[in-house]
């Protein structure tokens, strides 16, 4: 029997599911494995003295867990360094960002080896393998240099950035040579699909076909998956008892007024200054209105050792501190900052409380917080989404208030819209979008992945 083998940068080893406290990918991914009696083989999140490729192999909630531990000098060059100071920024649009250092590159090729090594002994010859995201480019290229036939797939979890953009980066042919090596490449929306055609055609002199792409010698076929969310997980977690308790919490401390959420890793491409500039814009444009509304800002710190995310959070410390300090009554502030993370169940309570739906990133692969907030709406009196125009989401979700989230006027208008808005034009958004979130969710995306990786025509 076929068996899946995902692999991605972190395990995240599947909980007990009624801890409410699990990602939907972990969710997804954590169903799929069991179907196909998988295995999820990545970093452990562990740092060790010394690279000893020992794997802790380990059965919980009916998925196999297979971890490696890494070096600090790996995680430095590969985690911290190349994937996260130069991929993601680059690939985000945010050259200004993104540091080029031959270290990186090294330690980025290394761990890639690393995890090639110590994946081959557990491969099977019908095994099919799901490789995840930009931190693992030439994992493909590593295992068919060991051997392996076997059908891999890749999946692009971020934007792919325009190709004046990609060739910025020192050796970027090197690094989209290696997708040839994959069976089949995924990307979250067309957009980013065609903008890697483009790469393909003008800077490999690639030839496209219907659903490939032909360069060096080699064919891959591509396509656009977008990713959902465990939609109707989400949707009954909304109205379990930890939502509804967190759903009262909310409404005794928010006294009458409406509150606008916004759910984000604390990271630069998720436009939180800008949203915090536009939240002020219409303070200072409506000072009749402002004492009814508040901003809830939930934003967990990630990847804390680099210093465009330390630059970030300093910049949301004072910017939030400056509002609050400029509007603030004794009874009222206009922005609540959190910087922790909630159990999913009462991430959807509160979710549910708010009257708007705030999504603004600068550039975001698809964005899964504008679909839990829709997913967890109360069918009878909606929120309004306020979404993005740059986020892969938007595409899917043209009911939703779309903006320029560069545009401090175009979200404070919508923060006036969606607060004005009459409870029929809410109703007449949300349906169509909660129908999509609910269709395309992260079971149609995985089941939609696997059999286009199944189906390919096998490789020469
Ligand atoms: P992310 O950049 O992490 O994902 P996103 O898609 O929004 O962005 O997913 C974030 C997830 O973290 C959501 O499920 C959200 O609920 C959760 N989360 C955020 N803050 C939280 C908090 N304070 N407490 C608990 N949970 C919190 C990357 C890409 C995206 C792409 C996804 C999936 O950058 O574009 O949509 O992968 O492919």
């Amino acid at each position: 029997m076929t068996r899946l083998i995902v692999v991605s940068n972190r395990v995240t080893p599947p909980a007990d599911e009624s801890a409410g406290s699990q990602g939907g990918l972990a969710v997804a991914l954590g169903e799929a494995l069991r179907e196909y009696r998988g295995i999820w083989f990545g970093w452990s999140g562990e740092r060790v003295a010394e690279f000893t490729g020992h794997l802790n192999m380990q059965r919980s909630a009916g998925v196999t867990t297979a971890t490696v531990d890494l070096e600090e000098q790996d995680v430095d060059e590969y985690y911290n360094g190349y994937a996260n100071k130069t991929l993601w920024p680059l690939f985000h649009y945010r050259i200004d960002l993104t540091e080029y250092d031959r270290t990186f590159d090294a330690g980025y090729a290394r761990v890639n080896q690393r995890f090639a090594d110590t994946l081959l002994p557990i491969i099977e010859p019908d095994d099919i393998i799901w490789v995840h995201d930009y931190h693992l480019f030439p994992l493909a290229r590593e295992l068919r240099q060991r051997g392996i036939k076997n059908r891999i797939g890749f999946f692009l979890h971020i934007p792919w950035p325009p190709r004046r953009l990609l060739t910025t980066l020192p050796r970027h042919e090197e690094l989209v040579a290696g997708l040839f090596d994959y069976d089949l490449v995924g990307f979250q929306t067309r957009e980013w699909l065609e903008s890697f055609c483009d790469y393909a055609e003008r800077e490999m002199d690639a030839t496209l076909g219907d659903g490939t792409v032909t360069a060096m010698g080699r064919t891959v076929s591509i396509g656009a998956f977008p990713i959902g969310i465990d939609a109707e997980s989400f949707h009954k977690a909304s109205q379990s008892r930890n939502a509804l308790d967190a759903r009262q919490r909310m409404i005794d401390s928010i006294a009458g007024r409406q509150m606008i959420v916004g759910v984000d890793r604390l990271d630069y491409s998720k436009g939180l200054e800008e949203r915090f500039l536009g939240y002020e814009r219409f303070l200072a444009d409506n000072p009749d209105r402002c004492q009814e509304v508040f901003l809830l800002q939930i934003a967990p710190p990630t990847r804390a050792e680099i210093g465009s995310y330390q630059e970030i959070r300093t910049k949301l410390d004072a910017l939030s501190g400056r509002i609050n300090g400029a509007y603030a009554e004794t009874d009222w502030v206009p922005v609540r900052y959190v910087n922790r993370g909630y159990p999913r169940d009462v991430l959807a309570g509160i979710y549910r409380t708010a009257r708007i739906g705030l999504v603004t990133p600068l550039r975001d692969g698809m964005n899964l917080v504008a679909k839990e907030y829709v997913a967890a709406q109360d069918a009878a009196d909606p929120g309004v989404l306020i979404l993005s125009r740059f986020a892969g989401a938007a595409l899917q979700m043209p009911d939703a208030l779309l903006v320029n989230p560069f545009s401090q006027e175009e979200i404070a208008e919508a923060i006036h819209q969606g607060l004005d808005m009459p409870r029929a034009e809410r109703l007449r958004r949300w349906e169509p979008l909660m129908h999509g979130v609910m269709t395309d969710d992260v079971v149609k995306w995985r089941g939609d992945f696997v059999s286009a990786l199944e189906a390919v025509d096998v490789r020469a």
